[in-house]
């Protein structure tokens, strides 16, 4: 059950150490969420001390902000805040982390409630909607470096806007943060001029592109990673390529991720739920973009039956 959101803006009232954290390898979504809310209430309650802690800044999103140090904050006591995170293993956390409360703001249907405080709007495109609907409602209005933060997270969680996910609510929030001053030739060269790299990448996946069925996919084993000298999530975000062809209606990446020594699969449709499958073997994420994790490539082919069944 959500909470209303003045019982939310009266437990972030009553705090003067605010802990923001975002999602393990946060992405435009979780930081720009994190940093739209950290300016706007610092621009409101300038005598606050909001920390933002994240595990891994990438050169794409700096302009939003760098990650704070975890320091003494473990015997501080603070008020946590998690944004974009579905369930308490995906916060960014260390394990001393002893928070008064926990205020749990996101949009994936998975999400378990796990906070004392909860808001989650699974239809909402991004976890920077749902706060910049709040920001609104509670401040009128907000900071351009604010706004900035929170247009980043849409347009990256909706793709500029293309996925289902994008409604008339999102297009309405998202004028609003819509400033003159917004530079967003700036933000589009920080987030998609790619490096001349992503040739030989690209290159390396169209070749390993299987489709059969409608379903088109691909793999990317250990070799593959160790030959292309790249870490495991940098080949994800290729998962887009499969978009926007006619005759797959289904697509996903399986990725090896050496740390944890399973795969991990991507699963994509612009038309198909595919959140049961996702949760069947107890993955999670969105009913058009999820994931899950198996341990033995073998399991890959009960996982294609299954999606040759909602065709
Ligand atoms: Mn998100």
């Amino acid at each position: 059950m959500n909470n209303q959101l003045h019982e939310i803006f009266n437990e972030i009232k009553k705090n003067k150490n605010i802990l923001i954290l975002p999602h393990i390898n946060p992405d435009g979504d979780a930081l720009g969420s994190c940093f739209g809310l950290k300016y706007a209430l610092l621009e409101y309650f300038p005598e606050k001390k909001i920390k933002i802690v994240f595990n891994k800044e990438n050169e794409y999103l700096d302009f939003l902000g760098l990650t704070d140090n975890w320091g003494d904050w473990g015997n501080k006591s603070y008020l946590l805040i998690t944004l974009d995170t579905a369930n308490e293993e995906r916060i960014n956390k260390p394990n001393n982390l002893d928070p008064k409360k926990i205020i749990n703001i996101d949009h994936h249907i998975s999400n378990t409630y796990y906070g004392d405080l909860n808001y989650v709007m699974p239809e909402a495109s991004s976890a920077c909607e749902i706060i910049a609907i709040i920001l609104e409602k509670w401040f009128k209005n907000i900071n351009n470096r604010s706004k900035m933060a929170l247009y980043t997270g849409i347009i990256t969680d909706s793709n500029r806007f293309l996925y289902n996910s994008t409604s008339k609510k999102t297009l309405k929030i998202a004028s609003w943060l819509y400033v003159d001053s917004l530079n967003t030739q700036y933000i589009y060269n920080k987030l998609y001029l790619k490096p001349k790299l992503d040739f030989d990448i690209l290159q390396f996946i169209y070749k390993k592109i299987k489709i059969k069925d409608s379903i088109g996919y691909y793999i990317i084993n250990k070799e593959d990673i160790s030959q292309l000298k790249k870490e495991s999530f940098e080949f994800k975000k290729y998962i887009s390529l499969l978009n926007g062809y006619k005759d797959i209606k289904i697509w996903f990446s399986v990725i090896w991720k050496k740390e944890d020594q399973i795969y991990k699969i991507s699963l994509r449709s612009r038309e198909y739920n595919l959140i049961d499958i996702a949760n069947s073997y107890n993955g999670g994420g969105h009913k058009y973009a999820c994931g899950l994790q198996i341990k033995d490539i073998k399991e890959l082919e009960v996982i294609i039956n299954k999606l040759k069944e909602l065709l």
